[in-house]
């Protein structure tokens, strides 16, 4: 299987600081990734160093907290995604490349960057009672706009009418709160210092600027200023580290372990230098993966402020995102953008404290808890774990009363939902390997409910995916052994910076197949439908083990859409194979995404 992770998109985004900017125009709404070079694999690789320290006591806050504050603030704030007459749709912390804003204008910006309503102790208090445990703030962007105290003047206590540093009053008020705290810092990225990477190529008196002068010059010493003026760190996350030379990659994280002990640096440092791994997809990956693992994403489309975007995620999405995280076995980094006046919206405040709330009623989901012994996400929410307990937190609360849950294969010695604090206990029943709980019709709780189910031991599960006889699941094509058609995962721009992926079959032979294995509790028919693009009428056949087909012909779009194919039988409950393939269609365009089968009524 090819996979295109993290690493194209990152080739991607340096590629594009060597092109046009027409390359990320914001017209272009798809861009297909090109394969990675195995060079540009190792620099971006989610590798990361010595492996073995999950459970030393450096990374007990990241491997236990699993929740932590990102936050995207600097100049670029102040702009808000507006140039003049000019909005820029895409991450507003690009706004000066996308713009093509000049070195000048843009640092001229900082005379008028007065961000008086910034209030680090609310900030601070919101990130705990939204049940984080840490903040991580950009210190540095790529704009080069120090929010810090430094000896280069571009920065927010010499250069803007503000006069004070927002950084130290932020890492105290963590201290206060008891909160984690480090910070962002673009190493290599640099648009407006002589010498950094996208950033003018000459100095002010005209001779050519290098990469090593800007290093020497302004990196190094603004991460010695980082590492010495706020007091312990937990976390330095450098980022795009693009093509910068390995030996200074390697100076600088030598320089940051001896200068913060205590801080853990994520895999963006470069060169496998990092100690956990960031994916950074803004997506929850579909399968468990082991080691320390970050997921950061954003609480609405961009990651600095940006006057048009209110698609902020609300609480039931923000914590079924974060669920997820922690039961795929990853920690969880959610951002918010303060406005140029240091103000944090309201739609992000509003979610992120009724997520809070929630976690606050059941923090033995989130904190502490590990990976779900099912390695994948279920029908009705997903499940994490505390040693022989179970945390089942149940997004769609099945309305019969009957939960299910697919080749568990540990005792169970006692369930319960939890209501109001209280274990209210319930039932179960056994159909093959399937176990039902016998659940009140009602969810507990809004806008998930937990149910906890203590085990004879550590779960342990069968992989396999699970047909539900009464709620609807998804086959991804992730999960399905494709033969003859090509499986790879898409990474497309929505807008600018704003990145989603799928995987996919895509470039059909003739007999090629995508094959599911799964698990019917119960016999009966089920709908089928498609998730697919292409170009034109597209014929699919479906087919199982006990020899039921469904053929027929189909619409396709240039966007995934999900269309109705029919109802097919399963005789006998238990193990089957689900086979999709194309018979007639443009075989080259079509791409198939995942099949839904839901139980009759
Ligand atoms: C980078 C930055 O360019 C961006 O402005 C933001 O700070 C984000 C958190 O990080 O963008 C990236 C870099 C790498 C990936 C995705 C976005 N990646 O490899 O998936």
């Amino acid at each position: 299987m090819k996979k295109l992770t993290i690493l194209t998109i990152a080739t991607f985004l340096l590629a594009y600081l060597s092109q046009s900017a027409g390359v990320f125009a914001a017209e272009t709404p798809a861009a297909k990734a090109p394969a990675a070079s195995s060079s540009m694999d190792k620099m971006w690789g989610e590798s990361v160093g010595p492996q073995g320290i999950e459970k030393s006591a450096r990374v007990a806050l990241f491997r236990d907290g699993n929740y932590g504050m990102f936050i995207h603030w600097g100049l670029f704030s102040s702009l808000g995604g507006q140039w003049h007459d000019q909005t820029f749709y895409g991450i507003g912390e690009w706004i000066k490349r996308q713009m093509k804003i000049s070195e000048a204008d843009y640092m001229a910006l900082a005379k008028d960057f007065n961000p008086t309503n910034f209030d680090a102790r609310g900030i601070a208090r919101l990130a705990k009672e939204s049940g984080m445990k840490w903040i991580i703030i950009t210190a540095k962007h790529h704009e080069g706009f120090a929010m810090f105290q430094s000896a280069n003047p571009f920065n927010i206590v010499d250069a803007s009418p503000f006069h004070r540093d927002p950084m130290k009053e932020l890492a105290a008020a963590c201290r206060e709160q008891g909160l984690g705290f480090g910070f962002y810092y673009s190493h290599n990225q640099d648009w407006t210092a002589p010498g950094g990477t996208g950033g003018p190529k000459t100095n002010v008196d005209g001779t050519p600027a290098t990469f090593e002068q800007y290093f020497r010059e302004k990196c190094f010493p603004q991460v010695k200023e980082i590492c010495t003026q706020y007091g312990p760190l937990n976390y330095i996350w450098f980022d795009t580290p693009g093509d910068m030379p390995e030996n200074l990659v390697k100076e600088l994280a030598a320089y940051v372990r001896q200068a913060q002990p205590g801080a853990l640096l994520c895999s963006r440092v470069g060169y496998g230098m990092g100690d956990y791994a960031s994916k950074g997809d803004m997506e929850v990956p579909p399968r468990n993966a082991d080691g320390l693992w970050e997921s950061c994403d954003t609480i609405n489309d961009s990651w600095s402020y940006a006057w048009y975007d209110q698609n902020w995620k609300d609480s039931r999405e923000i914590l079924h995102r974060l669920v997820s995280t922690v039961a795929r076995g990853g920690t969880y980094l959610l951002n918010i953008g303060p406005d140029g006046l240091g103000h944090v919206p309201e739609g992000a405040t509003n979610s992120l404290l009724k997520a809070g709330a929630w976690i606050k009623r059941y923090p033995q989901v989130i904190y502490t808890a590990g990976a779900s012994p099912w390695g994948h996400a279920l029908a009705w929410g997903d499940a994490t774990t505390q040693s022989n307990k179970l945390n089942l937190v149940v997004f769609n609360w099945p309305q019969d009363g009957r939960l299910f849950l697919p080749g568990l294969q540990t005792k169970i010695i006692s369930a319960g939902v939890i209501s109001g604090g209280k274990l209210s206990r319930v039932k179960w029943v056994a159909h093959g390997t399937w176990m039902e709980l016998q659940v009140p019709p009602a969810p507990a709780d809004h806008p998930a409910s937990v149910i906890q189910v203590t085990l004879s031991a550590a779960p342990v599960a069968d992989q396999t995916l699970g047909v539900y006889p009464n709620i609807a699941s998804t086959l991804l094509v992730e999960f399905a052994e494709v033969s003859k058609a090509e499986k790879n995962q898409l990474n497309w721009m929505e807008k600018f910076g704003e990145w989603k992926q799928m995987t996919q079959a895509g470039n059909w032979e003739n007999g090629g197949s995508a094959i599911w294995t799964v698990d019917v509790a119960e016999p009966g028919h089920y709908q089928v439908d498609l998730n697919h693009k292409g170009e034109g009428r597209l014929v699919w056949r479906i087919e199982t083990d006990e020899g039921f087909k469904l053929q027929n012909q189909q619409n396709s779009a240039t966007v995934y859409h999900t269309y109705p194919f029919g109802l097919l039988p399963f005789a006998k409950a238990g193990k089957h194979t689900l086979t999709v393939s194309l018979v007639a269609g443009d075989r080259a365009k079509a791409s198939l995404s995942a099949v839904h089968i839901s139980p009759m009524e």
